[in-house]
């Protein structure tokens, strides 16, 4: 049977056959890095191995969820009593619950969430909810992020679409397209010029506080907090996609890292620990338009399903038991040195954006706080990185518009290999 060799080429023949480009989701390709994705047998802490044997340190952590690292103990063992209960009821249990209040205990401006089964699910729930609450068909979006692929948002999108030369992306409709307006993300004046040119019409600001999938974007000194100012001066919602900031830049998100407020907040990935999930919430008010409460429908089969609530009580409690966001920021603040001074001896130019355990290196640029900035990185000089550091045992997103992250299972000794690594990868692209 194919899907028993050992053999990376062997399977992503057969894959290719039956899956667009090989894979379930476009990042997973290694189109934009040069050569084919390698299939993960197994993954502990932070490491992945392949079926060929070779073992690499991770800092895709499954694009964002696994803060805890690969198959942390106490996160299998919830999922599988929870398992053992039942894989699915499609009737209310309690799991739900203590996943939502778990929630809500760090974000207590969701007020009322919906469990949901993606990050794109959650974000276009949310839009849909801001457009009946406030009767309007406009949303204001900026150019690289990213909020799944929903019709709406794959206008001028990051993460795979960007990475592909598809940020927006054919098959969505003429309407849906003139619907969403783009902005520049770090530039006010851009998304008060959006408002102005459909003045009552703009039902929510939909943004990532920290931008993660055109690589990591920082937030400007006052930018979210200008966002919030329109969008209450123009009668707006503003929206946080906290799909990978979410638990990440701590326990609160962006309202305690920033300050700023959102309506709605849309999550995902690590509220999952792993296991497919998403969720969207805010003012109670909003969130009874909800159906059944209200008329704005959204459901879901495997909405609040039992084991992936099971994984995402484990990882919340774990986060906040045992606290590794100091940790986390120490090992990343290690590598961020690290790096900086490995790009400084091999004499490359290049911009590292970090904040907490979330990091992108932009090569052949000085610094990166817009799109436009962004599309200067060399994009190439990534991919021949890429190659020698997993040439070298260090697994890194296979296209240059991503984050990096480092989880609690990462040590210093992981950290000091990939340096190591780096240093040899420098030089032999510099
Ligand atoms: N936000 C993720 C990457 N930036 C999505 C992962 C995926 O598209 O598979």
């Amino acid at each position: 049977m194919s899907n028993a060799a050992t053999d990376n080429g062997q399977l992503y023949k057969t894959a290719c056959t039956l899956m667009p480009g090989g894979v379930n989701s476009p990042v997973r390709a290694f189109g934009s890095v040069g050569g084919s994705p390698r299939f993960i047998d197994h993954a502990n802490g932070s490491t992945m191995t392949d079926v060929e044997g070779n073992r690499w340190i991770d800092y895709v952590c499954s694009w964002g969820p696994l803060i805890l690292g690969h198959a942390h103990p106490a996160v299998v063992d919830a999922v599988q009593q929870a398992a053992v209960k039942g894989l699915s009821y499609g009737a209310c249990h309690r799991y739900e619950i203590t996943l939502a209040e778990l929630i809500q205990k760090h974000m207590p401006h969701m007020q009322m969430l919906r469990l949901v089964n993606s990050g794109t699910e959650a974000a276009m729930s949310a839009v849909r909810l801001a457009r009946a609450a406030t009767g309007r068909s406009a949303i204001i979006k900026f150019e690289g992020c990213y909020h799944g692929h929903a019709d709406s948002f794959l206008i001028a999108a990051g993460s795979g679409a960007l990475t592909f030369g598809t940020p927006s992306s054919p098959g969505v409709t003429e309407g849906a397209a003139k619907d969403t307006l783009t902005a520049t993300y770090n530039d006010l004046a851009s998304v008060e010029a959006c408002f102005k040119t459909q003045e009552n019409n703009v039902a929510c600001v939909i943004v990532e506080p920290v931008a993660a999938n055109m690589g990591v974007v920082l937030p400007n000194e006052g930018f979210l907090q200008g966002l919030r100012k329109l969008c209450d001066q123009y009668g707006a919602l503003l929206v946080f996609d906290e799909v990978i900031t979410g638990f990440r830049l701590g326990l609160g998100g962006a309202r305690v890292a920033f300050g700023v407020t959102a309506d709605l907040t849309v999550l995902g990935k690590i509220i999952g620990g792993g296991m497919p999930i998403g969720a969207y919430g805010g003012r109670k008010d909003l969130m009874q338009q909800i159906a059944p409460t209200g008329p704005v429908y959204q459901a879901g089969t495997l909405s609040g399903n039992p084991v992936a609530c099971a994984a995402g009580i484990a990882t919340l409690s774990i986060l906040e038991n045992e606290n590794p966001y100091p940790k986390m920021q120490r090992l990343a603040q290690m590598l961020s040195d690290g790096t900086k001074q490995n790009l400084n001896d091999a004499g490359i130019p290049a911009a590292l954006n970090q904040i907490a355990s979330m990091m992108t290196l932009f090569f052949g640029i000085e610094s990166v706080t817009s799109y436009a900035e962004v599309m200067k990185a060399d994009a190439k000089l990534y991919g021949r990185y890429h190659a020698a550091m997993l040439q070298a045992g260090v697994y890194l997103a296979p296209s240059a518009f991503e984050a990096m992250f480092v989880s609690a299972a990462h040590t210093e000794d992981d950290i000091q290999k990939t340096l190591d690594a780096q240093k040899n990868a420098f030089k032999s692209i510099a």
